[in-house]
């Protein structure tokens, strides 16, 4: 038994796996960015939590105005 019965080269198999794991990679990569959540410890000043939480909206999706006065994440500088 050998790479004979499979009829292909080892280098074109690489190249089937390669194509594959880059295929794979696209599929997922979106789902990633959506799937990407924010919370007040990702922001620094509260103009910028303000800011994607006005982006962000109609609503709160990301959760940053816990108290909902339409103020995000209040507690940073
Ligand atoms: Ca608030």
């Amino acid at each position: 038994m050998n790479g004979d019965a499979l009829g292909s080269d080892p280098g074109e198999l690489g190249a089937v796996v390669r194509f594959i794991m880059v295929v794979a990679a696209m599929l997922t990569a979106p789902v990633v960015v959506s799937a990407r959540d924010y919370d007040c410890g990702d922001f620094s000043t509260q103009a910028e939590a303000q800011r994607v939480y006005e982006d962000a909206g109609p609503g709160d999706p990301y959760r940053l105005d816990r108290d909902h006065d339409g103020v995000a994440c209040e507690t940073l500088p």
